[in-house]
């Protein structure tokens, strides 16, 4: 009899073990890796070469042993908001932070909330540019604002600033593994936002890395000297060109503009800088700058200095970038944790790289547009796959509130890439929708708003503006020649139009909003 008795409590139990949910160890830690400005075209696995793929070995792992997905995009090609998209899985017309410039609403629905409610542990470390205190967070260590590269401060828990001695770059990935290390509650999952500075202007490289890549000559982008015929006003218009709108100071590293004499509008960024870094940092950038004010070079020659000097400094602080994501990988696999561990490596937005003459992002145009996206988890992703799906920062909240387990609130309004990313052939959409707000602002972009297919682009510029840009991306990649009322896409035209009021209301956007968040 009580053998009876013993089984039948026994099958009981194997009955309720199998129902509750999987094992803790089972759920998937989350490593989320957000850069600040990067783009494709410095990515070796993207295949634009810029650079061998020795130089970003612990980028090129991320793709070789997971995915790479060809075709991801951001809904507002800018730092906070792309963050509130990230964190809410709502567009900028619906979570309310549009531009860089007004608040953020922390108390609002985010999936580090809903995942710390489900039993996971989270962190943000390093820049969020939301402003307030991050909610959500069993820890955050971030930059106040933009932050600095060199000696940094940084605010504890949403309150306490603490100053470090060191490069940012350095310092966020040993934070990173600090919290694991000391802190982080092993019972639990853990989910860790890790979001680096760099390459966010005015790359300052670390002291390591001074030299690096100074010897390298990079080709100019074919359209580098964009005459900005054949589209409307905004790419005339804008203020973020190489040659005339970067400061000799701030992004040249000069001590002040060699032709006018001039301090520039924002000094070199050296105060921060103790003796012997600042003697590192003349030795690589004396001799040059020496030579250069002796040569006084001019048209394609003074473009190519500039280009060159922009170019090799943003690729340095990608390097350091490179190297952290390379020690926290080794830590996690070290303490077998890295297989158990999504991986997504991503960025806020994208960025020119001399493309029609440009630094900064903004455009809906291809390059800011889009922005890289690698994701590691062996359990579930074959190494080396490839995703062509549209997918959107939008889709992360839902994704990784998806891998969690966790079930995604109706009001999210993107879609989990998890099984696209498996290699499932699911529903996926065929067009994707954009909203730029920041403006006036910041290089002078205007707002536009409009739509992607995996061919085909239009957007309409308004504000100050009536105008509309549209694009054949098979026969024009490089968006120079504007098709907007050319008879022969008239059928696509209207197709384009209608997509975009579709999604416009799919998604609850309308002249009406629109107007609102015009400031009167
Ligand atoms: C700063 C930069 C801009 C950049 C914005 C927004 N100027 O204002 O070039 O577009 O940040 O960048 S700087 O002279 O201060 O470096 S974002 O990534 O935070 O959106
Ligand atoms: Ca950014």
């Amino acid at each position: 009899m009580r053998n009876i008795v013993f089984s039948a409590l026994m099958f009981c139990w194997v009955l309720v073990s199998c129902q509750t949910s999987e094992p803790e160890q089972q759920r998937p830690n989350i490593l989320f890796i957000m850069t600040d400005d990067h783009t494709q075209q410095a990515l070796h696995a993207y295949g634009h070469g810029l650079l061998d793929s020795t130089y970003f070995p612990n980028m090129d792992r991320l793709a070789k042993e997971g995915a790479l997905f060809r075709n991801s995009f951001v809904t507002n090609s800018i730092c906070a908001p792309s963050r509130a998209v990230l964190l809410t899985g709502k567009y900028s017309h619906i979570n309310g932070k549009i531009d860089n410039v007004g608040g953020f609403d922390w108390d609002q629905q985010s999936y580090p909330k809903l995942l710390q409610a489900n039993g996971y542990e989270t962190a943000l470390i390093g820049k969020i540019h939301l402003g307030g205190k991050p909610q959500g967070y069993n820890y955050s260590l971030t930059l106040p604002g933009q932050g600095n590269y060199y000696n940094p401060e940084f605010i504890k828990n949403g309150v306490e600033e603490v100053k470090f001695e060191g490069h940012c770059e350095a310092l966020i990935p040993q934070f990173v593994i600090d919290w694991l290390d000391t802190d982080w509650d092993r019972t639990k999952p853990f989910a860790i936002n890790y979001h680096t500075k760099a390459p966010h202007r005015n790359w300052m490289p670390e002291e390591k890395y001074l030299s690096l890549y100074e010897d390298v000559e990079f080709a100019f982008p074919s359209n580098f000297f964009d005459d900005y015929e054949g589209r409307g006003t905004a790419a005339r218009e804008q203020e973020m060109e190489i040659v005339h709108d970067m400061y000799w100071g701030w992004d040249m590293k000069f001590e002040k503009n060699p032709f006018t004499g001039e301090k520039s509008r924002l000094p070199a960024p050296f105060g921060r800088m103790s003796e012997e870094e600042m003697a590192a940092w003349n030795a690589v950038y004396g001799p040059p700058n020496e030579a250069f004010l002796t040569e006084r070079p001019d048209g394609e020659a003074l473009a190519k200095f500039m280009y060159h000097r922009y170019l090799r400094d943003y690729l340095k602080v990608v390097k350091s970038v490179d190297d952290g994501i390379g020690k926290v990988l080794a830590y996690l696999e070290e303490q077998g944790l890295l297989d158990n561990t999504v991986v997504v490596y991503t960025s806020d937005q994208g960025f020119y790289l001399g493309e029609h003459g440009w630094y900064d992002k903004r455009f809906m145009y291809e390059q800011s547009l889009s922005t890289p996206l690698l994701v590691r988890y062996p359990k579930e992703i074959k190494a080396g796959t490839e995703v062509k799906q549209m997918v959107l920062n939008l889709d992360h909240a839902p994704t990784i509130l998806d891998f969690a387990g966790v079930a995604i609130p109706q009001d999210m309004q993107g879609t989990s890439w998890r099984a696209v990313a498996a290699g499932k052939d699911v529903p996926w959409r065929d067009a994707i929708y954009y909203h730029y707000y920041e403006y006036p602002g910041p290089h002078n972009v205007k707002r536009h708003y409009g739509v992607r297919t995996d061919r085909y682009k239009l957007i309409h510029f308004y504000h100050d503006v009536d105008e509309w840009e549209m694009y054949d991306l098979q026969t024009d990649p490089d968006e120079m020649k504007s098709i907007y009322g050319d008879p022969a896409y008239s059928e696509v035209q209207a197709m384009l139009h209608q997509k975009l009021v579709d999604l416009r209301q799919q998604y609850g956007d309308s002249d009406e909003l629109t107007q609102q968040y015009i400031p009167q």
